[in-house]
């Protein structure tokens, strides 16, 4: 078992973040350790260039996630844990596997489109190649499963293309196709503006987002905040299916409780938000505090992050090296 995802370092990481990624990638160390497996885990910085970002913010924001990732419990002892840009591996992968995917497949992803909105023509060459690269970083290491959101599994589904087309064309088995992991907790955490729009680094309004380094009076505020109804909780989660703005604060509770929505719903059926919102906002404080704390001092301690992730990217890189040398052989250009 090898498992590897990545968060790209495009701004503070938010709850969205922690709930649909990093929390399952925590709570799956020991297990793939056990099975003598391996966790890698990057900030894809690469990934972070797609779309328009100061060159100041990119640095310190690979260096804060990194931080955030530590603080939140991945463990550089039993995880890789490293930057892309490092792994040079990562971009020549990328390069040969843009002649295997096919435009037609890229025309699909609809994060591009998302992204690009009606400025097609204007966004970059790198947002419409950035699932190749996804790709990339996956096949590189044989990944057997790749923990993701629920947004990213169409990435996922075009790497397993690509590693199938790979195969079949050059009449080989050497690239795995690995299982997406979506967290059952927290497949999608929304918006607390607007929740047909998923949590996002990018929102501007700051208010939509809980970020990992928000402080606890922050933090209770955006809960008070957030978009909700004047109508009380009912007795099961099925009857929030037309409640997106509910149904999203029940599955962040449910989530960081670790309890299953409908105990939740149950707990507070027949009370409104005035009574459900202060404890959210009570218990976010109690699991995320503790992160945020450890993460400032983990920020200004920047050379024990950077041995860290220059440790974890050596190690990564020679877990590449060979795939990398394989597939040259395999498409003629190491002869
Ligand atoms: N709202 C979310 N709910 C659940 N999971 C989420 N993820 C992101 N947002 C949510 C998951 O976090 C991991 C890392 O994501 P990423 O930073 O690489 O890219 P992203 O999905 O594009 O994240 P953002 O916050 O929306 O960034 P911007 O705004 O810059 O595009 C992934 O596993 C993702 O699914």
């Amino acid at each position: 078992m090898r498992v590897v995802s990545g968060i790209k370092p495009t701004g503070n990481l938010h709850l969205g973040n922690y709930l649909g990624a990093i929390k399952q990638w925590v709570g799956m160390q020991a297990q793939i350790e056990a099975a003598g497996g391996e966790s890698m885990y990057f900030i894809a910085d690469l990934h972070g260039l797609t779309e328009w970002i100061e060159p100041r913010a990119l640095h310190a924001n690979t260096f804060e996630i990194a931080a955030a990732m530590i603080a939140s419990g991945i463990d550089p002892k039993r995880s890789i844990l490293f930057n892309q840009t490092r792994v040079p591996a990562h971009s020549e992968l990328s390069w040969l596997l843009n002649n295997v995917a096919r435009v037609g497949w890229l025309n699909r992803m609809t994060q591009f489109k998302d992204k690009a909105g009606k400025n097609r023509e204007g966004a970059s060459v790198g947002l419409y190649d950035y699932p190749v690269l996804m790709a990339a970083d996956v096949l590189l290491y044989s990944a057997t499963h790749v923990p993701v959101g629920e947004d990213q599994k169409q990435h996922l589904e075009l790497a397993r293309d690509i590693a199938a087309k790979f195969n079949q064309d050059y009449d080989v088995e050497l690239l795995v196709q690995p299982e997406p992991l979506v967290s059952k907790a927290a497949p999608r955490i929304m918006s607390l503006r607007d929740a047909t729009q998923k949590m996002s680094k990018s929102n501007p309004s700051d208010a939509a987002r809980i970020n990992l380094i928000d402080d606890d009076d922050a933090i209770a505020q955006k809960f008070r905040k957030a978009k909700t109804d004047p109508e009380p909780l009912g007795e099961k989660l099925d009857d929030l299916k037309d409640r997106p703005e509910a149904k999203n604060l029940v599955t962040i509770f449910a989530a960081l409780a670790d309890r299953t929505t409908d105990d939740v719903v149950a707990e507070y059926a027949g009370q409104g938000f005035g009574a459900f919102k202060p404890a959210l906002a009570d218990l976010a404080v109690a699991k995320l505090g503790p992160i945020r704390d450890e993460m400032v001092r983990l920020t200004a301690d920047r050379p024990a992050v950077d041995a860290i992730l220059r440790e974890g990217s050596n190690r990564a890189a020679t877990l590449a090296a060979p795939l990398l040398r394989r597939v040259q052989e395999t498409m003629g250009l190491l002869v």
